[in-house]
């Protein structure tokens, strides 16, 4: 099984120069992978729970009812390569449907995270193999040179997180993927689509207050690694609807005027000033059709829920 590899110090220098960027500028935002610390990562479990977030039952809903269909896409001995580790059930319910996949690559920069999950996988299918691989799938990188070659390598990104990316880097993402798979390969995703507001503000501003401690949890992480001085009480969760961008965002309001010390960098807040902290894009199919044609993909497959809210699409 993989070595721990500790990719703390250089995820650290990565953070703090974001931080420092990201504060200083005259919006000011921070990446959304931030987000995703220990306890951002319980919290992100717990919002997949929420009544209010519907993409993850949905998703799960439409794999589970389709997954015969969507192994047949895949074809048998699959290469299944997948994008950010730890997709839990979704990964089981495609592995469990796959007619005797060759091989399973997670792919993932949490190297402790990846242990896990290769992990959990090996124990629910140890007749498969598994090669996890520590890389930010957000980066170029390479797949090992050993991997089988011959088709079918099949591209696995679930969960919508093709919609936390922008434009520019979601068809940069899925060329990467194009070519880890190469001619006659495949993709199964994960798209969010457009539908009416308000049931996306409640899923990004849940009655529980869980997506607000999960936004504000990135302050208490700036505080514990970066020796912030943020008084969480001073600053609100809000999810907006951006109607030009077809995205969901987060931000962080500013509650009054203050100065904020970080890193020994002084950082003055107007009252309502806000951090931005992620993009959660909304698709229409033919927008996202369109979009993974750019990155050299053809849109093959569409499986969707009842009410049309999320889709799981076959790129060939
Ligand atoms: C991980 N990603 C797909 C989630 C989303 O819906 O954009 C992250 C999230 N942010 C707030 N709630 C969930």
């Amino acid at each position: 099984m993989l070595e721990r590899v500790d990719f703390r110090a250089a995820q650290r220098e990565a953070f703090r120069s974001d931080v420092a960027a990201g504060l200083s500028a005259p919006r000011k935002t921070l990446p959304s992978r931030w987000l995703y610390d220990d306890r951002g990562s319980e919290l992100f479990e717990e919002i997949t729970r929420l009544p209010e977030y519907y993409p993850t039952r949905t998703e799960t809903g439409i794999l589970r009812d389709n997954a015969a269909d969507i192994a047949d896409f895949c074809g048998s001995r699959a290469v299944l390569i997948e994008y950010g580790a730890g997709a839990g059930v979704k990964t089981e319910i495609l592995l469990g449907a796959l007619d005797n996949p060759a091989l399973y690559v997670p792919v993932d920069i949490a190297g402790d995270f990846l242990v896990d999950a290769a992990n959990r996988i090996e124990q629910r299918f140890p007749y498969i193999e598994i090669r996890p691989v520590v890389a930010d799938f957000t980066a170029d990188f390479d797949l090992p040179a050993d991997l089988p070659k011959l088709p079918p390598r099949v591209a696995f990104f679930p969960g919508s997180t093709i919609g936390n990316l922008a434009k520019p880097d979601a068809v940069e993402f899925l060329a990467r993927a194009r070519a880890h798979v190469g001619p006659g390969g495949r993709m199964v995703i994960g798209v969010d689509l457009r539908k009416d507001i308000g049931t996306l503000i409640r899923a990004y501003d849940d009655a529980a207050g869980v997506t607000a401690a999960f936004n504000l949890n990135l302050l208490e992480r700036i505080n514990r690694e970066l020796g912030g001085d943020f008084d969480l009480t001073r600053f609100a969760h809000e999810a907006r609807w951006n109607a030009r961008k077809s995205a969901i965002e987060m931000h962080l309001v500013s509650l009054s005027e203050q100065d904020v010390e970080v890193d020994g960098q002084k950082i003055r807040f107007a009252e309502g000033e806000t951090i931005h902290t992620e993009d959660s894009r909304k698709y229409e199919l033919a927008e996202f059709e369109a979009l993974a044609a750019s990155a050299g993909w053809r849109l093959a497959q569409t499986w969707t829920d009842p009410d049309g809210q999320f889709a799981v699409l076959g790129l060939a």
